[in-house]
């Protein structure tokens, strides 16, 4: 008898779990409970045929459960996830709150799937989506080779910054289309407020017809929140804390799907065959690298796949010891919520 409970299940994230459990030919759950906000509360969503009702979350609605997923925001996890646990669950958080703790494994179960079985605060994190989108790669490949250094640059998906993101590239969509615009400095924001579209957009420029090298919020030194997640979770995640690694974070103007161009240094020569076969032998990566055939993984083929794409396999030509390659991963389902379940699976099959 195991329950499972999913917190913020009225979510984007939340209602890609649901997806995810219902496309199982099997589940090991013997109950599945669903948590949002009272907001939320009392709408029924149905759960391989089931209708369930969401209970706000509480205390109280932890008691039973074994597992118990989240995707809220940051304070909500950081406040909430130790109640789950102090009722008795293992918490499996994919908000930022626990991820840089030493007391929380970050786990990506291709990667470090032990890793979630010692877990001293009973809570086990999912990494942030960008990091995920290439992780599965990145960790066959520093199996292989042994990684030493990392340079990425991001093509990151508006559903990053959640629902609110994507209504906003939707609607800015709609507001240039048809309209010429992109050929005069301004005119594409000038469309954009035209259609009565607010000055307040979470993506800080506008994003359609455009790519804006920012995402997430701004910490020391220029950096990003987003570029240092992506250099602090690839270290933890890969047990190399000393990892040289330097990320620039962009947001373009694709509504699922996060892409990253990877520069990846290692400690001996590479070369594409061997990286092909390390790739090609992952179940959870699709490799589409064939360039006289002009095909290569795009964000508009892997929307809504559970595997990472890979392509565009090179050897650098400067660098023997590089490989540069360019990865595609659905950042609602491998980046959010399939890895999330992946770690919730692990779990019970211990
Ligand atoms: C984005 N990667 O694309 C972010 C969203 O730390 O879980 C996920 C933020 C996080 O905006």
């Amino acid at each position: 008898m195991t329950t499972l409970a999913i917190v913020g299940a009225t979510g984007a994230v939340g209602s890609v779990m649901i997806d995810i459990i219902d496309k199982r030919e099997s589940v090991p759950w013997s109950e599945i409970r669903l948590i949002a906000s009272p907001r939320s509360a009392g709408k029924r969503l149905t759960v391989r045929g089931r209708e369930i009702e969401v209970v706000a979350l509480s205390p109280a609605a932890f008691d039973g459960v074994d597992i118990a997923m989240f995707d809220v925001p940051d304070a909500v996890s950081a406040e909430w996830a130790p109640v789950a646990v102090s009722r008795g669950a293992i918490a499996v958080d994919n908000s930022g709150a626990f991820r840089m703790d030493p007391e929380v494994p970050l786990v990506v179960p291709e990667v470090n799937a032990e890793q979630a079985h010692e877990r001293p605060k009973g809570i086990v994190s999912n990494p942030n989506c960008t990091t995920l989108s290439m992780m599965a790669a990145l960790g066959a490949l520093h199996r292989a080779f042994g990684l030493r250094e990392l340079v990425v640059a991001s093509y990151q998906a508006a559903s990053g910054a959640g629902q609110e993101g994507i209504d906003r590239l939707q609607d800015e969509i709609a507001a240039v289309a048809g309209k010429g615009v992109g050929h005069r400095r301004g005119d594409v924001a000038e469309a954009i407020a035209s259609a009565g579209l607010s000055a307040e957009s979470p993506f800080n420029a506008p994003l359609a017809l455009n790519v804006v090298p920012f995402a997430g919020s701004l910490k020391d030194g220029g950096w990003t929140s987003e570029e240092l997640k992506v250099r602090n979770e690839s270290r933890k995640i890969l047990g190399l804390p000393e990892l040289k690694v330097s990320a620039t974070c962009v947001r373009v103007p694709v509504v699922t799907t996060h892409s990253i161009a990877v520069h990846a240094t290692f400690d001996g020569p590479v070369d594409v065959a061997t990286a092909h076969q390390v790739f090609a032998s992952q179940p959870s990566i699709v490799l589409v690298d064939e360039p006289e055939a002009k095909r290569f993984p795009t964000p508009a083929d892997v929307v809504g796949e559970d595997p990472t794409y890979v392509g565009r396999v090179r050897q650098a030509l400067d660098f023997p010891n590089t490989l540069d390659f360019f990865v595609c991963g659905d950042n609602l389902r491998k980046g959010a919520a399939l890895n999330t379940y992946e770690i919730a699976e692990e779990l019970v099959r211990r």
